[in-house]
């Protein structure tokens, strides 16, 4: 069972300086920053460290997630003791605005670190996340299969009028995180048009919040999901916006596990069928589904590479050690 937080001898009372190890990766160009040793001592179930970490630790995922140590696009991830000691690892993931329940391209990352670190094996791996648990296989090769939790459209052809742009309409859809995925939005997906993309989808994010707009039971849509046509070889290209006004530079994990659910649900896939989605930046995910008592479970495949083995120094007497609030 992986987890457990290694204790840093350099935490002490004496000094104002904590140390927290942090590995980095990133899957198809976007990162993940794993916190591996010297973070807070969490106890209780994996539900209590969850609520103890976004309560009493916040600071921690701004430091590590916001400048001056970092930047705005990077996805950082917790390592917490599983409820199951049958369970490999338990993760919150987290960005520079709040916490995400479930991130594909960080799990791929997770699972690359966790082998890097020589901690696991090639085989399968299963991991608890806030939202449910998800199981990761690391291929021989250095691929990661994710099979995410139960994904599904919530609502079909929802439409919204998008200040300065007009009607927009998409599906609601969950893949872990919530979405709202759209085809008809006139815009172009391509590099070169990364700042309309992202004023364009902030715009759309806020309209939806406007129009109470929402996920199941009100949960907030806090992803939005372009589609374009694909290039050579795949189904589809993707834009996605995080939470915070960041692209993702992946394919996005849970947003095409939210798509595949969408795709099903329209009869426009089928079980087994691979699907092949390239990123803003032209990195691919491949994802199939099965479907399971009339559920769709998506299985998402990439790769990482681990890009730093790092000891964030937080210096409490530091203006700026928590961010630059
Ligand atoms: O891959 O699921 C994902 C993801 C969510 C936010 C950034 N990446």
């Amino acid at each position: 069972m992986i987890g457990m937080h290694e204790a840093s001898p350099s935490v002490t009372t004496q000094t104002t300086e904590q140390r927290l190890r942090v590995i980095d990766s990133h899957t198809g160009g976007e990162p993940t920053r794993l916190i591996i040793a010297g973070g807070p001592a969490l106890t209780g179930s994996f539900d209590d460290q969850i609520t103890a970490f976004q309560s009493q630790h916040d600071r921690l995922r701004v430091a590590l997630c916001t400048e001056p140590r970092a930047s705005e696009i990077c996805v950082g991830g917790l390592l917490i003791p599983p409820t199951d000691s049958h369970l490999t690892a338990g993760v919150l993931f987290f960005n520079h605005v709040g916490y995400l329940g479930m991130c594909g391209h960080g799990t791929i990352g997770l699972v690359t670190t966790l082998a890097w670190l020589g901690r696991i094996a090639p085989g399968t791996h299963r991991i608890e996340t806030p939202v449910g648990i998800v199981s990761a296989e690391l291929h021989t090769d250095g691929r990661v299969s994710v099979t995410n939790v139960p994904s599904y459209r919530y609502a079909h052809r929802v439409s919204v009028r998008v200040p300065g742009y007009g009607m927009v309409t998409g599906d609601v859809a969950w893949g872990g995180n919530w979405f709202f995925i759209c085809e008809d939005h006139g815009r172009t997906l391509d590099r070169s048009h990364l700042q309309t993309l992202v004023a364009f989808s902030v715009d759309l994010r806020q309209a939806l919040t406007n129009s109470g707009i929402t996920g199941a039971q009100g949960a907030p849509i806090d992803h939005i999901e372009l589609l374009g046509p694909a290039g050579a070889g795949c189904d589809a290209k993707n834009f996605v916006l995080c939470p915070g006004n960041v692209y993702d530079r992946s394919a996005c994990g849970t947003g095409t596990s939210a798509r595949l659910a969408c795709l099903v649900a329209e009869g426009r896939w089928t079980a087994g069928k691979r699907y092949r989605v390239q990123s803003i930046i032209g990195s691919v995910f491949e994802g199939t589904v099965r479907q399971i008592n009339g559920e769709v479970i998506p299985t998402i495949t990439g790769q990482a590479w681990v890009t730093a083995d790092s000891t964030l120094i937080l210096n409490q007497s530091d203006p700026y050690c928590f961010g630059l609030t």
